[in-house]
């Protein structure tokens, strides 16, 4: 395959100075000959970053971050810049996840900027989009798809700085996942959106699947046609199931 599938995990506000070890588990455990054909990535809370990049100096494991600000400094008391993602050594950031959007009301044209700062600051950012079950219900999923990446991503996106990931709102921590049929559509119908787009670039981008990725379900949803990857949430927060789920590869 032309495209390098990434393996990442996104622990949300989960994590401690003791959750150090799994890093450190993580970051052993991702060495060796699988490293030269997939990427693996884990984004741990912001209170973490440094000290997780410490610990993966000498892996192929990289870190990023879940969010950061549009702007690139000033009065925005609690956030954090691309740029400070990129000073603790992090390499890419997660922008416009459904948790973001309904928790802080961030709309597409916020993701888009939110992306762009990130591509300012030589971070990779993974854009989130999906639909919710209402959406899904109504039989809306692939406008809003269309929507979400027509507004979200950035004209400036290539296949190297930018990564698309697919959550449907409701298989998020819910244990409930679309079928490999439901999958298969939505992908291929933001390849070719994407490729519409951003031609090459489009074509060759990475898109993920997340929602409930388990080691027992890994295997089938990462053999889907254009699932290029996985964002694990829950299932990343223990080195054991996250290297589980990268050696489906
Ligand atoms: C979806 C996913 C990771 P989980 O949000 O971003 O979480 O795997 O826990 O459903």
């Amino acid at each position: 395959p032309d495209v390098r599938p990434l393996v990442a995990g996104n622990w949300k506000m989960n994590g401690t100075r003791e959750s150090l070890t799994e890093i450190k588990a993580m970051a052993e455990g991702v060495q060796g000959a699988l490293s030269e054909k997939v990427d693996a990535l884990i984004c741990p809370p912001a209170t973490l970053l440094y000290v997780a990049t410490a610990l993966s100096t000498d892996s192929p494991l990289m870190i990023g971050g879940q969010d950061c600000h549009q702007d690139a400094s000033g009065a925005h008391t609690g956030d954090i810049s691309a740029e400070m993602i990129a000073d603790c050594f992090g390499t890419y950031v997660i922008v416009g996840h459904s948790e973001r959007r309904t928790d802080h009301a961030e709309t597409d044209h916020l993701v888009r900027a939110k992306a762009q700062a990130a591509h300012a600051a030589d971070l990779t950012a993974i854009i989130c989009v999906g639909e919710t079950a209402g959406e899904r219900d109504a039989y809306q999923t692939l406008e809003v798809l269309k929507r979400q990446i027509f507004n979200s991503v950035p004209e400036t996106a290539t296949a190297a700085n930018t990564v698309i990931a697919y959550e449907p709102v409701w298989a998020i921590g819910t244990g409930v996942t679309p079928t490999a049929d439901d999958v298969e559509i939505a992908h291929a119908f933001m390849r070719a959106e994407l490729t519409a787009c951003l031609g090459e670039e489009g074509r060759r981008m990475r898109i993920l699947y997340g929602g409930s990725v388990k080691p027992g379900n890994a295997r089938e949803l990462m053999s889907v046609e254009n699932v290029d990857g996985a964002l694990i949430g829950g299932a990343s927060l223990k080195a054991n199931d996250f290297l589980a789920i990268y050696r489906v590869y």
